[in-house]
């Protein structure tokens, strides 16, 4: 075990896995590392039939500080093995941490680009793997990029996604120029380690729109990832309508603001965008992805969610940061990206219940569906003008002895806790066109120190039917509304497992289906496996 040598490490090492197992906050079918602090997924790939998912690291504690890289792998996506970490930093370019990057298949040989990090600069760095990808070694030409572009002024430079184009490869490192907006430096190389310096790939606009905004470009483009959407290769040639999507990490001055997307076109040495969208409606909760495309030719997206609550919180929990479950990416018929948990997880479901058909009335709790780990998949038809509202995590004041006590809350009708995904059907011009999901979670919590922002988005629900999926993790939501994601977290106090339908107006519960959902691990693991 390595010395104490971080402030916030308050905790002891020997104490944290301990800690972690035991918060009720923490997920059990979604990856989490073993304690101490995650973030962005990395070297996301599936080499020889087996998943592999690297992510930043710090076991010292549940804070951001010399991040190493963990290693996990699987051969479903839903079961994970965790594996030695792969890198740390060591004496030189990466002696302050092993940051974001990506895996690639150099002609058999696995190997990683990275952002080494040394004081307060990080510079691209290679790692080349054994077979079995379990061991490393860096390369002796890192840094393989020795500083950013010359003569420009950056905000940031790190991250990398790298692809190979006929004879050779080509990255894009995330950037920023001041005073104008983020950006991607194109590079070029024939062997990965001398790389040569084309441009920016495109430059975004940081003046336009409101910084508060939910599709705010930001000053750095965190976590770059450019592919081709539907399959295909980037730069291929193929003419006509293919759709190359360049996702970024909105980022400005440290705060990690969002994941959006560009859909455009790719061709030469630049990128001619066409729209910029929103990833995910639940901003920073789903920060940073990466995908590949794995063996049978599916886009597999993963992010990280961020935490909701104090710093201190968080120190003391033992843990930080849940992995995202694994999403499929697909290009729905209105040229924007569609997501939807790989089917596989699909083996975690256990006693199966089946409300429905049914009109939703204005308050149903349900008697056959409850729990903090749950899979919810639900067909529903609303009117114009009629709003839906599914409650998870509910708990009502008479469940709570304590509560229960003071007259005014056993009385109260509503739950003293809650979380609750409302979908309206507003009627637009053009009819359904103004419809939307969010994330309610005023009352998510009686914690005031946890963030109960709403989220919310537009949602295209065709004759007013919407497909909804809701998987409920303890602390770890992700929602799925006709392919939209919304992604957040929660923080009940009260042990709340309740699930509520209600509806405004006219709403047809067509089937609702539910499910609990197994946990993934078995026990506690060890900090360094
Ligand atoms: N996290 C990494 C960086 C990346 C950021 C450091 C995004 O490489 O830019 O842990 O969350």
């Amino acid at each position: 075990m390595t010395e104490l040598t971080h402030p916030l490490a308050t905790v002891p090492q020997h104490e944290l896995v301990a800690r972690a197992e035991a918060d009720p906050h923490r997920p059990r079918f979604h990856f989490v590392s073993p304690a101490g602090w995650l973030n962005d997924p990395n070297g996301v790939s599936q080499w020889n039939g087996t998943y592999h998912l690297f992510y930043q690291y710090n076991p010292e504690g549940a804070f951001h500080h010399r991040i190493l890289w963990g290693h996990a792998t699987s051969t479903d996506l839903v079961n994970w093995a965790d594996q030695p970490v792969a890198l740390e930093p060591s004496a030189g370019p990466d002696a302050d941490g092993c940051w974001s990057g990506v895996l690639v298949d150099d002609g058999g040989t696995p190997t990683l680009v990275y952002s080494g990090r040394h004081g307060e600069r990080e510079l691209p760095c290679v790692a080349v793997g054994s077979p079995d990808l379990l061991n490393w070694t860096k390369a002796p030409e890192n840094p393989v990029i020795p500083a950013p572009p010359a003569g420009v002024d950056i905000t940031a430079y790190r991250d990398h996604c790298v692809w190979r184009e006929g004879p050779v490869w080509r990255q894009l490192v995330g950037s920023g120029i001041r005073g104008r907006g983020g950006t991607a430096f194109l590079y070029e190389s024939a062997d990965l380690r001398r790389w040569d310096y084309i441009g920016p790939l495109f430059i975004g606009d940081a003046a336009s729109g409101h910084p508060a905004a939910t599709d705010w470009q930001g000053t750095m483009w965190e976590c770059v990832d450019l592919f081709r959407a539907g399959g295909g290769a980037l730069g291929d040639g193929s003419p006509g309508d293919a759709t190359d999507v360049l996702v970024f990490s909105a980022w400005h001055d440290g705060d990690t603001r969002h994941p959006l997307y560009w859909t455009g076109r790719y061709a030469g040495d630049s990128y001619t965008p066409r729209d910029l969208h929103r990833l995910d409606y639940g901003g920073r909760y789903f920060y940073a992805p990466q995908s590949f495309v794995d063996e049978s030719g599916r886009r597999v997206m993963f992010g990280w969610l961020q935490e909701g609550r104090t710093d201190a919180a968080m120190v003391e929990a033992g843990w930080s940061g849940v992995m995202s479950l694994p999403r499929l990416a697909t290009l729905d018929p209105d040229g924007e990206l569609a997501f939807a948990p790989v089917p596989e997880l699909e083996s975690l479901r256990r006693d199966h219940v089946r409300v429905g058909p049914r009109t939703v009335g204005a308050s149903d709790v349900l008697t056959s569906v409850s729990g903090n780990q749950l899979d919810l998949e639900l067909e529903l038809e609303l009117e114009p003008g009629s709003f839906f509202r599914l409650g998870v995590l509910g708990s009502w004041p008479v469940q709570d002895p304590a509560l229960a006590q003071d007259p005014a809350l056993a009385q109260d009708p509503e739950p003293a806790e809650e979380t609750v995904i409302e979908i309206g059907c507003d009627v637009g011009t053009g009819g359904f066109s103004h419809s939307y999901v969010l994330l309610d979670r005023s009352r998510t919590s009686l914690d005031h120190t946890v963030d109960t922002g709403e989220k919310s988005g537009p949602v295209r629900l065709p004759g007013g039917k919407l497909h909804l999926r809701v998987l409920v993790d303890r602390s770890a939501l992700e929602v799925f509304a006709n392919g939209k994601p919304l992604t957040a977290r929660a923080y009940p106090t009260l042990g709340g497992q309740k699930v509520r339908l209600s509806a405004t107006g006219t709403v047809r519960l067509l089937q609702l289906d539910a499910w609990r959902m197994e946990g993934v691990f078995a026990g506690p693991r060890p900090l360094f496996p």
